[in-house]
């Protein structure tokens, strides 16, 4: 390891050692696992083309990755080597590793989950692709300035990506625009626009290097003038439109989890590579000198959300178009194929595109879209349309191009039979089933918290990092007094290197022997950060009262990035930093409340943060948070949850018991009814004279003197709408939080709640839940010689 470090570094990168760069050591430590990791992933690739098995195509416009040098090293069993090389070349390996940028090409838990699935595939040995977008920037980065969300541009390809291989003769043209002729029953297509998507492939090996599959992100490039010559007869516009879209199109994720806004650049990003998977998969096929007819037996086809739902009719244009089935053939063999997962309730968030634009951007797709439409009216008639009120449904579409659709958690799943695809439901009742999200423990166990883990496998070895259920061998041990006190010691050392790093990054005195109390995800009305922010301010003021009640120390930690244009999420974010200065600087609180919001919050943050969480905050309002994937790592990092039953929560309580799970709030049936009372959120505040006292605080300016009416807009949303039932639920939450209070000083008995969460999360690996798929969806079998190995 030692010498194929100085060989990268001198040959690669052209340095030596005494005039090396951490940036170029870095360099050199990667090239050398990948060297490595080259060794395992072409073995694979070429048994998966041998056997000629079934892949699994995973389609996602976002995987949110975060580091790799780390994840590279663990996976193959390397870091300690990698770590004592560096040490004798006199570098520091966690200084190497923390310079990598963190690859941000997603928004939150969906692109997160793609990057787990990823690794749970590699590591049971199914043979998988996952195709995405080569974006030149990630999601933005996030400052605060006076207390106030700035975003500043994603740079992570200015550096060397060496983890990728780009594939420049893996090459096709995606068209847009024009229109359709029709002669002897056959459609001809004539583009307006053209750009060449090319490939990009990054290796992912699974545990112990067993098996290694393929991260195919795809990049724009301008057709070439000599090609479109022979095409076009020598049109040099199109040249320049050609090189004017390829620039666009990758540039830039979009940073909006929100509200779909329609924009044209989105649905070309889609289309894009959408398409270009979609040949690239139908290539292969055909390379293997297959017949078309049999495309289901080779490839199971994800969609992850409806961001790629355009699949459907890309995939019929081209069997009907190109490979000359028939429409009604090319239908079922696509519907056989596709697999659509649903990520959201919200209906904001779920894709419309106007019939206009989409026919104007994808006119021969628009036409197979109205034959989906009219076969799938004649056979169901009355069913529910995706053609509406001038919009083409995305939903709609993926469902009815799907055989089996997923909900990712039993209450998500069971709410988009009832609610959403009601109808549909009614149609096709096999067609819903449900694969409760899960997470990958090599990053977030083994990997983020090293005391943890090493104490866990010291006790029952490291089977647990293939077969996460081996958890379960800990349970009898939450008597067991030595075996907690470790346990806890291992806390303890985490959040003594969140303090340093708090103190150093951001100048605030945080006590590691205070309750970290932690929210991090995206901000959003519906995950309600609000209601945390207003619970501190209540808390607060509780102290401020009665400064020596005995109270238990608390830092509430914040973390998350609010959509660009979602102006209450933004309002959202200044008030917790105007309560945090004003919280921080209070000499009477001083030594028992803090807030703290690091700016910037991504996947490296997080792999720090959740190893240091004693109670995770999972407050969504019921019904409303689809799964939620931060509430399992957090467990199991042995934090305990304050949550209401919403998504995965349900299921998470159900597994580590409900007296190790601080429950409150209205259930999702409960919320429906309470919308159904006029004026539920002024009578809740008429009855709190908690709240009413915080609201009247923040309106009259205490925390924000400079602007007393800063606030003004949001606290009026509480009592003229609160559709997120803040006000309903606060009463409960307060009181929660001060049993969380009695139970942490308890210290032997916090443990044992601890650790049985950590033992009892068996059920929320991400392999559990990539096995579901695998059955219920996909019909492939993890490759034997590695599930054994
Ligand atoms: C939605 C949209 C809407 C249109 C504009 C662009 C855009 C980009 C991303 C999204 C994603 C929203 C859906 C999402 O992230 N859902 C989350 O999925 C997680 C994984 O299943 C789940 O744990 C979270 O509860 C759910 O909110």
């Amino acid at each position: 390891m030692k010498n194929d470090i100085l060989r990268h570094l001198r040959y690669g990168l052209g340095k030596d050692a005494a005039h090396s760069s951490t940036y170029d050591w870095r360099m050199a430590l990667s090239r050398a696992l990948r060297d490595r990791m080259v060794d395992h992933w072409i073995p694979s690739t070429q048994a998966a083309y041998k056997s000629k098995s079934k892949r699994v195509y995973y389609l996602s416009m976002e995987f949110l990755i975060g580091r790799l040098v780390e994840d590279m090293a663990s996976n193959l069993g390397l870091v300690d080597e990698a770590r004592a090389a560096l040490s004798d070349l006199g570098q520091d390996y966690d200084l190497i590793v923390k310079d990598e940028p963190d690859a941000a090409l997603g928004n939150g838990g969906l692109g997160r989950l793609a990057a787990c699935f990823m690794d749970s595939l590699a590591t049971l040995g199914i043979p998988a692709m996952g195709y995405g977008i080569r974006y030149e920037h990630g999601l933005f980065e996030q400052d605060f300035v006076e207390g106030q969300q700035v975003e500043r541009p994603e740079t992570w390809l200015q550096q060397d990506h060496i983890w990728e291989f780009e594939r420049p003769e893996v090459e096709y043209r995606i068209t847009f625009g024009g229109h359709v002729e029709h002669h002897h029953d056959k459609a001809h297509w004539h583009p307006g626009e053209t750009v060449l998507a090319t490939a990009y492939d990054t290796p992912v090996i699974g545990w112990k290097g067993r098996w290694g599959n393929t991260l195919r992100l795809w990049a724009a490039q301008p057709v070439k003038v000599f090609d479109l010559a022979s095409f076009n007869r020598g049109d040099y516009l199109s040249a320049s439109r050609s090189e004017a879209l390829a620039r666009t199109i990758c540039r830039v994720l979009y940073p909006d989890d929100t509200t779909e806004t329609g924009k044209e650049l989105r649905l070309k990003q889609e289309y894009f590579f959408t398409s270009a998977s979609i040949q690239d998969l139908i290539r292969r096929f055909m390379s293997d000198g297959g017949d078309i007819r049999n495309l289901p037996d080779a490839a199971a086809i994800q969609l992850n959300d409806t961001h790629p739902a355009i699949a459907g009719p890309e995939l019929i244009r081209l069997l009907v178009d190109d490979h000359g089935l028939k429409m009604d053939e090319a239908m079922a063999l696509a519907r056989r194929c596709l697999g659509y997962t649903n990520h959201t309730l919200l209906p904001e968030a779920l894709e419309r595109w106007p019939e206009w634009l989409f026919g104007r951007v994808l006119p021969r797709h628009l036409e197979i879209v109205r034959e989906i439409e009219d076969d799938h009216q004649r056979r169901f008639p009355g069913s529910p349309r995706i053609l509406e009120h001038g919009n083409v449904c995305m939903g709609e579409l993926a469902f009815i191009m799907a055989h089996k659709v997923n909900g990712v958690s039993a209450l998500h799943t069971e709410l988009v039979k009832q609610t959403v695809f009601a109808d549909l439901h009614k149609l096709h009742p096999q067609r819903i089933v449900n694969e409760t999200n899960g997470i990958t423990q090599r990053r977030w166990l083994k990997t983020c918290n090293p005391a943890l883990s090493t104490l866990i496998t010291g006790q029952i070895g490291d089977g647990w990092i293939t077969d996460l259920d081996e958890l379960a061998k800990l349970k009898p041990l939450s008597g067991d007094a030595q075996f907690k006190d470790a346990f806890m010691a291992a806390k303890r050392s985490n959040k003594e290197r969140l303090s340093n790093w708090v103190k150093a990054e951001m100048g605030i005195d945080i006590d590691p022997a205070a309750m970290f109390d932690v929210q991090i995800k995206r901000i959003h009305e519906y995950k309600r950060q609000h209601m945390n922010i207003l619970e501190t301010i209540a808390l607060w003021n509780e102290m401020k009262a009665r400064p020596d009640a005995g109270w238990t120390p608390r830092v509430k930690i914040f973390g998350g990035k609010a959509a660009p244009g979602y102006y209450v999420a933004k309002e959202i974010i200044h008030l917790i930093n105007d309560v945090a200065a004003t919280i921080n600087n209070d000499p009477v609180t001083k030594d028992l409340l803090k807030v703290v919001y690091p700016p910037n919050y991504n996947v490296t943050m997080a792999e720090m943060l959740i190893p240091a969480a004693d109670l995770s905050e999972q407050i969504s309002t019921a019904g409303k948070e689809a799964s939620g994937t931060g509430n399992m790592k957090f467990a199991l990092n042995g934090a305990l949850t304050i949550g209401t039953l919403d998504g995965a929560n349900v299921e998470i309580r159900e597994h580590v018991g409900a007296e190790n799970f601080f429950l409150f709030g209205l259930t999702a049936d409960e919320v429906m009814e309470r919308r159904t009372h006029p004026g539920y959120a002024r009578a809740a505040i008429d009855a709190s004279p908690r709240m009413q006292r915080i609201f009247g605080q923040i309106v009259e300016g205490r925390f924000s003197p400079q602007d007393p009416s800063r606030y003004h807009g949001l606290v009026g949303t509480f009592y003229d709408s609160d559709y997120f039932l803040v006000t309903c639920d606060f009463d409960s939450y307060y009181d929660t939080q001060r049993r969380a209070d009695e139970a942490f000083k308890n210290e032997r008995n916090w443990a044992a709640m601890a650790l049985t969460n950590t033992a009892s999360m068996g059920f929320f690996s991400s392999d559990r839940t990539i096995k579901g798929y695998a059955k219920d969806i996909w019909h492939v079998g993890p490759r034997p010689d590695v599930a054994e190995a």
